[in-house]
């Protein structure tokens, strides 16, 4: 396991208590904390390098532009791209999703062709592709998942076809923590000639990616899941389909030459940057990623899969408790959804709060998912790089704390 003790120090917002307890810090699928050398990051630009980027000639303006640019390359190295180009900023995952829907999905998609998708997406990975298929006639299939949480791959498998398009996929659930095998769905795909998007929001943070060897065609992530500030996302795509996919936005910074009739557009991946972006952010994110290889992405994900472990296995001795996805530790990363056969989950969330355990409760805009599981709702507990077993002992004392408020002897249902 990582040392959690020391990396705890990096986090200066875990210091604090909640409702008199240690704040035990367990919805980092829906956000991590961030390490002082974020935060620092962030004060540091302000506070010496703060200019427009890619635009003047003067020494804050080439500071700045080099410190964004050296985020890009950093970020472009942590995921194994063939060069900074094929690397987008957006605002987060979904504006990156939906940069792929409306660049290429408009230019590519045309009437009665198929876009695959999984009933395990979040709503991020479903909604702009529903949208697409609107605007153009497009047909939207879905692959279902097993009773045991896995993508069902026959089905996968089925339904791609030689009108199939592209294929959208999580790498991860941020609901199940199901971990999916994106390589071989890249080659179901890749057989009928579609292309595969990866919804890596949930992988990229935690189980590290490679896209050389991922075998996906774009990938979409958000920094706000791995440490870094919120207001930045990253779409990768093979240079090849950044050069033949139209832009996005229009404005500043995408142009090569405007003129009354029309304009021709920047060098990758200036063309999918309209504006000013979110120069001090992306900086910042630079130095999360920078923490991260400093932790070392395969000890991320051990400690991670080692609380999983750790959490399966104490949440199955808590009464009443029913834990969704798969059974074994080494097939999810450190997403542990649940439901509680005494309570609402949040009513199970709010007693945690109680206990100063933070972990969400609701549909976690997987609303397809939940139809499937046949639960409205669940409760989820998900890990970070300073989560330690002291956490996931504070989650079930607040679970038994469930218990004893809501339920008759061992977790009985009292309120429905
Ligand atoms: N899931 C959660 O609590 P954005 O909001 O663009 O940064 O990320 C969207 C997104 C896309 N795909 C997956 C698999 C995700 O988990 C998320 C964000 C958060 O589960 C917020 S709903």
């Amino acid at each position: 396991m990582l040392d959690v003790g020391r990396v705890r120090e990096d986090f200066p917002i875990l210091r604090q208590e909640v409702h008199g307890r240690r704040l035990v810090y367990l919805d980092n699928a829906a956000t991590t904390q961030k390490p002082r050398q974020v935060i620092e990051a962030l004060v540091r630009y302000y506070e010496t390098s703060n200019a427009n980027i890619h635009r003047g000639i003067h020494t804050l303006a080439a500071r700045a532009t080099e410190q964004y640019e050296g985020a890009r390359a950093r970020v472009a190295r942590f995921i194994g791209a063939g060069g900074p180009d094929e690397v987008v900023f957006t605002r987060n995952a979904t504006e990156a999703i939906n940069l792929v829907a409306r660049a290429w999905g408009d230019a590519f998609v045309g009437e009665g062709d198929e876009v695959v998708l999984t009933l395990m997406e979040h709503h991020s990975n479903i909604v702009p592709w529903q949208l697409l298929a609107r605007r153009k006639g497009a047909v939207l299939r879905y692959a279902g998942v097993t009773p045991d949480g896995r993508l069902d791959l026959d089905e996968i498998r089925r339904l791609i076809g030689p009108r199939t398009r592209l294929v959208a996929a999580t790498q991860m659930s941020n609901v199940l923590g199901t971990i999916n095998p994106v390589s071989d769905i890249a080659e179901m795909a890749h057989s009928t000639g579609a292309l595969l998007l990866v919804d890596g929001a949930q992988g990229v943070p935690h189980l590290g990616v490679d896209v050389s060897r991922l075998g996906a065609d774009f990938l979409a992530f958000s920094a706000h899941k791995m440490l870094g500030p919120t207001g930045v996302g990253v779409l990768w795509a093979r240079r090849e389909l950044l050069e033949a996919m139209p832009p996005f936005l229009g404005g500043g910074d995408m142009i090569a030459v405007v003129r009354p009739e029309g304009s021709t557009w920047a060098e990758l991946p200036h063309k999918f940057e309209a504006g000013t972006p979110n120069i001090a952010d992306v900086i910042a994110f630079g130095e999360a990623v920078a923490y991260l290889e400093g932790l070392g992405m395969a000890n991320v994900r051990r400690h991670e899969e080692e609380l999983t472990a750790l959490a399966l296995e104490r949440l199955a001795r808590v009464p009443g408790v029913r834990v969704f996805g798969p059974a074994s530790a080494a097939e999810r990363g450190g997403v542990v959804s649940f439901a509680m056969e005494s309570a609402h989950p949040h009513d199970v969330a709010t007693i945690a709060d109680g206990y100063g355990v933070a972990i969400r409760a609701g549909h976690h805009c997987a609303q397809l998912l939940m139809r499937a599981l046949g639960v409205p709702a669940t409760s989820r507990a998900s890990f970070s790089v300073y989560n330690g077993p002291d956490d996931i002992e504070a989650l079930v004392e607040a679970l038994e704390g469930v218990n004893r408020v809501f339920g008759e002897g061992h977790g009985r249902a009292a309120v429905r």
